[in-house]
């Protein structure tokens, strides 16, 4: 009786440490991706949809931001988070700023969702932002209402005109019911290339939060493959290949966009990169 006893408390002890390693949100899209467990609707439909954008001077901190697409005809786009926990005291905060001069107007509604992270269930509004700042803001929402429910939280980027909405540094609630290890492994990979654009060669960097099979191509961006640059088991860290600018049987690529492609078996990344010759 006393062994069972102390299995069941054995038990507790290991589901509260289990809860204790919880992780907040706090995203600075460093990863140069909107991580898989975010969603982002192209409710417009009109093919351009939320990514990241890597630039110092307009990311809030690091590198990377988020960045809302344009369209002339008005944009219809969400960014939206992972389900949360919401406990007392918790927030929704992150910081925007238009990417373009004043005559580029960025609005954006937030809004909140207790079921699914589909448009219609978006029945919450937590605020209407009309003509955000060309420095960077902080806006916050207290989701004290919402004390017990798991939510999902969106950016719906609703601007008329031809420039970018820029939003970095979400921080909030708890993350539901994530696999702490998987998630955080997936958001760890990094690919970049520099200098881009390019006229000779660029130094491709990748980073690989573990052992793993990677392989690292580069297409045209009809993709059809011109240069494989590495494959093979890798260890984790930090890998940088440089690129010449020839395709598998030695010979210059013209001028133009490239895709490069770094693909393994937990994650697949691509990015574009410019030549000009
Ligand atoms: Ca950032
Ligand atoms: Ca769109």
């Amino acid at each position: 009786m006393y062994y069972k006893t102390l299995a069941l408390v054995l038990v507790i002890v290991l589901v509260v440490s289990s809860n204790a390693m919880a992780v907040q949100l706090d995203e600075g899209f460093e990863g140069g991706v909107i991580p898989d467990n975010w969603t982002v609707i192209d409710n417009d439909q009109d093919g351009r949809e939320w990514d990241t954008f890597h630039s110092n001077q307009y990311a809030h901190t690091g590198e990377w931001s988020a960045r809302a697409p344009w369209s002339f005809e008005g944009d219809d786009d969400w960014l939206i988070t992972p389900q949360l926990i919401v406990a007392s005291g918790d927030s929704l905060i992150f910081w925007a700023r238009r990417f373009g001069t004043p005559q580029f107007v960025e609005d954006f509604n937030v809004l909140l969702s207790t079921t699914t992270p589909e448009v219609l269930n978006f029945t919450e509004i937590l605020g209407e932002v009309r003509d955000v700042p060309g420095v960077y803001t902080e806006y916050e929402y207290p989701l004290d209402e919402y004390v017990g429910y798991t939510v999902y939280l969106a950016i719906q980027c609703i601007s008329v005109d031809g420039n970018y909405l820029l939003v970095d540094d979400v921080i909030g609630p708890e993350i539901s019911g994530v696999c702490v290890e998987e998630n955080v492994s997936s958001s760890l990979f990094k690919l970049n290339n520099y200098p881009n654009p390019f006229n000779y060669s660029t130094s491709i960097q990748y980073f690989l939060p573990g052992n793993m099979n990677v392989e690292l191509v580069i297409y045209n961006i009809k993709g059809r493959r011109m240069r494989k640059l590495t494959s093979g088991k890798e260890l984790a860290g930090t890998h940088t290949i440089s690129w010449n600018g020839k395709d598998d049987f030695g010979v210059p690529v013209a001028s133009g966009i490239y895709l490069y492609k770094l693909s393994t078996n937990k994650k697949e990344i691509t990015k574009k990169m410019v030549i000009l010759r």
